[in-house]
């Protein structure tokens, strides 16, 4: 008597080609913000959803049309998971996706958020809330050191820290100990880019 047999076939899902920069064979891809990048795979599954790790939704696509394109927006590293099903069994793949901000000190100008960018020129400190400290807005920086001199070239203050996050001004200094005048800067540091800066220059302190 013949017997049926029964043949279940297990899902396999294998990402073979991520661009741009891949590492170690598709298990890696890195680049500066916004990153495009694709995901080319092959799979037996009858479904498969995208998971690129960076909090937005998945994504479902065609098991047979196996490549898909995503731009990252946020600087960090993120697991890209690919999950395909057949005959209700899942499976995985994951690219693990690199992303890095471009370092800046200031203001740059074509960049479109320029004046929040903006080096101040004046401090007018008597705390109305209104340019009552002087910082040097950055991002993506791993080092920043800023000098305060006054007119007969004594250091009269620094910042040793970057920004914590792009353009916000978690490190900064107050004139508290100086008078009205005007005064210079030198800034210097390392971007996470590893690109160098050094700006310098002057602004006024009305009290
Ligand atoms: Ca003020």
């Amino acid at each position: 008597m013949a017997s049926t047999e029964v043949v279940v076939y297990s899902p396999a899902v294998n990402v073979t080609s991520v661009t741009p920069n891949p590492l170690n064979s598709a298990d890696s891809t890195q680049g500066y913000l916004p990153l495009d990048v694709s995901f080319e795979w092959t799979t037996n599954a009858e479904t498969a959803v995208w998971n690129m790790g960076d909090s937005s939704d998945w994504i479902i696509v065609n098991p047979s049309d196996p490549n898909v394109a995503y731009m990252y927006v946020d600087e960090g590293v993120f697991p890209a998971v690919i999950m395909v099903t057949l005959n209700g069994c899942p499976a995985t793949d994951t690219v693990w996706v690199s992303t890095f901000g471009v370092s800046m000190v200031g203001c740059e100008l074509d960049l479109g958020s320029c004046t929040d960018g903006l080096i101040p020129n004046i401090v007018t400190y008597n705390g109305d809330g209104n340019n009552d400290f002087f910082w040097v807005p950055n991002m993506h920086m791993a080092t920043l050191d800023v000098r305060i001199f006054n007119r007969w070239g004594d250091e009269v203050g620094s910042i040793t820290q970057p920004n914590k996050y792009l353009w916000t001004p978690d490190y900064v200094w107050e004139p508290k100990e100086v008078g009205n005048g005007v005064y210079y800067y030198v800034v210097k540091g390392t971007g996470k880019d590893g690109v160098e800066h050094s700006k310098q220059g002057f602004f006024e302190v009305v009290k």
